[in-house]
């Protein structure tokens, strides 16, 4: 069998994706890198120091695993990305290149590579935003997610690489913590929810974001990634939609469960960001190619996030 090779698998969504493929394959054939040590989720299985931009090192694990599928999520996100330009950009393009060029040269079987909403810009259509709707982002993110995805659709052009891709909106989960992003608040509010605090958030009240519970996010990456080839029609980076809240939807939403919970707003940078991004997603292409469904809305997220995060977190100090 060929093995899987997960970059930046302590990420938010790594840390997830990696357990659920090794649940589906086994812990022996996922491995998990990233350059931070491995965290409680990933801590079961293979896993190789990894910075992407080293491609002999690349090479190296490809070898010793025989990797035939790589799912590179190493990448900076939007708000990070806004104070390091070249860095962002670095990490983000050439970490990209490395693993499509490697991929090519290596023959592997496939290879997924996350894009963003971010690749929409403030003249895209703000609701149920189309496949093809205007892409002239106005971050370093969105810049990078946009090229990444011309990439992609070059080396499968030009040299056959099945490289896959979707373009995630905010990941919300509660296993794991996101890091740089926009749409982190909607993580850190469930934290502080219930730790009983009040939650600071960087939004206005109604800046109405697209979002996905991280279930849903790790099931669409893997059908994505199961789909005979036929059925891709986009070589790109699919839309894929969840739902959509704002801060004042989702304070209501763990009000129902939890009615004393304050918030207060102070939007900084962030706001600007998300402002630039569409309000919802029409997924259409995604659910007629290979049959995208999400499973969760946001009131179903909130029930198993406030039922779930504390017994995580007695398994994490345990
Ligand atoms: C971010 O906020 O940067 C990411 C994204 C929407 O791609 N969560």
């Amino acid at each position: 069998m060929q093995n899987i090779l997960i970059t930046g698998a302590c990420g938010q969504l790594g840390s997830e994706l990696t357990t659920e493929l090794r649940n589906i394959y086994g812990s022996d054939h996922v491995i998990a890198s990233d350059i931070s040590e491995p965290n409680l989720l990933i801590a079961d299985g293979p896993f190789e120091y990894l910075d992407v931009l080293d491609r002999p090192r690349i090479e190296e694990i490809i070898e010793k695993y025989n990797i035939g599928i790589i799912y590179h999520l190493a990448a900076v996100l939007s708000a990070t990305a806004e104070k390091n330009i070249s860095q962002a950009w670095k990490l983000n393009m050439d970490g990209l290149l490395k693993v499509l060029d490697t991929s090519k040269e290596k023959k592997l079987d496939r290879v997924f590579w996350p894009s963003s909403i971010a690749v929409f810009g403030p003249d895209a259509k703000k609701e149920r935003t189309p496949q093809s709707s205007a892409c002239n982002p106005t971050t370093v993110y969105g810049i990078s997610k946009l090229a990444g995805e011309q990439w992609c659709s070059y080396f499968y052009r030009k040299f056959g690489v099945d490289v896959r891709s979707l373009r995630y909106p905010g990941l919300i989960g509660y296993k794991s913590h996101p890091g740089g992003g926009t749409t982190d608040y909607a993580v850190d509010i469930y934290h502080k929810a219930i730790k009983g605090e009040v939650f600071d958030c960087f939004l206005k009240k109604d800046t109405a974001l697209p979002m996905m519970y991280m279930s849903d996010a790790v099931k669409a990456t893997i059908n994505l990634m199961q789909a005979p080839a036929e059925r891709i029609t986009i070589r790109t980076s699919y839309n894929i939609s969840g739902f959509s809240f704002s801060p004042k939807d989702i304070t209501a939403s763990i009000r129902s469960m939890i009615p004393e919970f304050e918030i207060q707003y102070n939007p900084d940078h962030r706001q600007a960001i998300a402002e630039s991004w569409p309000h919802s997603i029409d997924d259409s292409p995604a659910r007629t190619d290979w049959g995208w469904k999400p499973e969760y809305n946001l009131q179903s997220m909130t029930e198993e996030i406030i039922k779930n995060l504390p017994v995580f977190w007695n398994m994490e100090t345990a």
